[in-house]
């Protein structure tokens, strides 16, 4: 009836992934993939679209956790200056899980100040820990020289905190139209491998290459965030934005004003933008995880994933991915993190936590395929990892007198 042969070829060539994710998730929680653009509301409010959520140990010091968010994806390097600008009237936060439920204990909130006096001046981000404390810290601010500017680094004297905001190469990395007309010949053939054309993962281009975004990263001593069960952390970001700005002390009676508004959420890569039906993603976006923990998406991932034909038993590893105590990375202290760039121990691997390194595209299309794919054939980022904090690529540059542009892969 089909190539079975080739199934099984492919079935055996990705057995060990499956088999890694689904014993993570049976102890474990979700995944999700990168989040660039994946609501109505969170697309047409870009300052405050998050990308990616990475945390991972500290390759050059495991007894420190790193945590970023990236946002405002794909800003060209000719207008960093303009674009690469942190929006001061939203709060970036990390929701931190530390009891191995679904309820966030422990936040980080960071907001910038505004630019009043010039485009190059530097912005002033307040960070406020999880304990209340707070430290201020100048963000790098981007340029249009050739290369990128030096990074400003803020270690805050009393908590040993680092930090860095500023412009980044997107550190994700996936085919975003191969993936998507690979998907739509899934759909369109039932999930019936005979009728998939694998082909279309063959161009292999790394839509977000040639493109910067928006990076905060810290690197905690983990005695800051010490979790109380199984030494885990869990990890998720959201955006919110102060709404009904007040012009005035006198508010009309009955509406409570001013409020903040969550425009975007993002824990596990590409949940919301793979495995959500269009009409829920805003809905996706405002979820608590305890919403997510009670299977108020199930039924909607669920039947999506069976119309790629998804196993049965990978659907519900996928479940546990994406809404099992909640959706957030979580991330065991006690797997050593170590190597070049951001880390690179096997026993480290998302969906341990997640690094800029890690693969995740590939990881979920076998998963969700049965290993029929493992691949979309964009597996090298365009920007290799620094090796140390914060470990991101340089941003692109705008190129010096006589450098081809042959970045970008549309
Ligand atoms: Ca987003
Ligand atoms: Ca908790
Ligand atoms: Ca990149
Ligand atoms: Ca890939």
């Amino acid at each position: 009836m089909f190539s079975f042969t080739r199934r099984q070829l492919a079935m055996i060539v990705s057995l060990a992934v499956i088999i890694v994710v689904a014993l993570y998730f049976t102890a474990h929680v979700p995944i999700e993939a990168a989040d660039h653009g994946d609501a109505p509301i969170a697309s047409l409010d870009r300052s405050a679209d998050l990308n990616d959520v990475y945390a991972l140990l500290d390759p050059n010091d495991n007894t420190r956790v790193f945590l970023a968010m990236t946002s405002q994806g794909f800003i060209v390097p000719a207008e960093a200056v303009n674009f690469g600008i942190f929006d001061p009237s939203i709060t970036y936060r990390f929701e931190l899980e530390m009891t191995g439920d679904a309820t966030p204990d422990k936040f980080i909130d960071i907001r910038f100040s505004a630019k009043t006096q010039s485009p190059t001046q530097a912005q002033i981000a307040t960070v406020i820990l999880p304990d209340g404390r707070t430290f201020t810290a100048p963000t790098t601010v981007p340029n249009l020289d050739p290369t990128a500017p030096p990074r400003v680094v803020t270690t805050d004297p009393a908590s040993g905190v680092q930090f860095f905001a500023g412009l980044a190469d997107d550190a994700f990395l996936f085919d975003i139209a191969g993936v998507n007309r690979f998907i739509a010949s899934a759909r369109a053939a039932n999930g019936n491998l005979d009728n998939i054309n694998a082909n279309l993962l063959k161009r292999g281009r790394d839509s977000f290459a040639g493109y910067n975004t928006l990076a905060i990263a810290f690197s905690f001593p983990i005695g800051a965030l010490q979790p109380t069960v199984n030494n885990e952390i869990g990890i998720d970001a959201i955006t919110s934005r102060v709404v009904n700005i007040p012009r005035s002390s006198r508010f009309v009676r009955g509406i409570p004003t001013p409020t903040m508004s969550i425009v975007d959420r993002a824990g596990n890569p590409a949940v919301n933008v793979v495995l959500i039906p269009f009409p829920r993603k805003n809905e996706h976006n405002l979820a608590t995880p305890e919403e997510y923990a009670a299977g108020r998406f199930d039924n909607s991932i669920a039947s999506n994933l069976r119309e790629l034909g998804t196993s049965e038993q990978n659907v519900s590893t996928m479940l546990r991915l994406t809404t099992a105590r909640g959706d957030f990375i979580r991330l065991n202290l006690n797997a050593p993190n170590t190597g070049p760039g951001d880390g690179t121990s096997a026993g480290a691997a998302f969906p341990n936590g997640r690094r800029m390194s890690d693969d995740v595209v590939d990881t979920l299309l076998t998963v969700i395929t049965n290993g029929f794919v493992t691949t979309d054939n964009a597996n090298t980022l365009d920007v290799p990892l620094t090796n140390t904090f914060p470990y991101f690529g340089l941003p692109h540059q705008p190129r010096d007198a006589g450098v081809a542009d042959d970045q970008t892969r549309n």
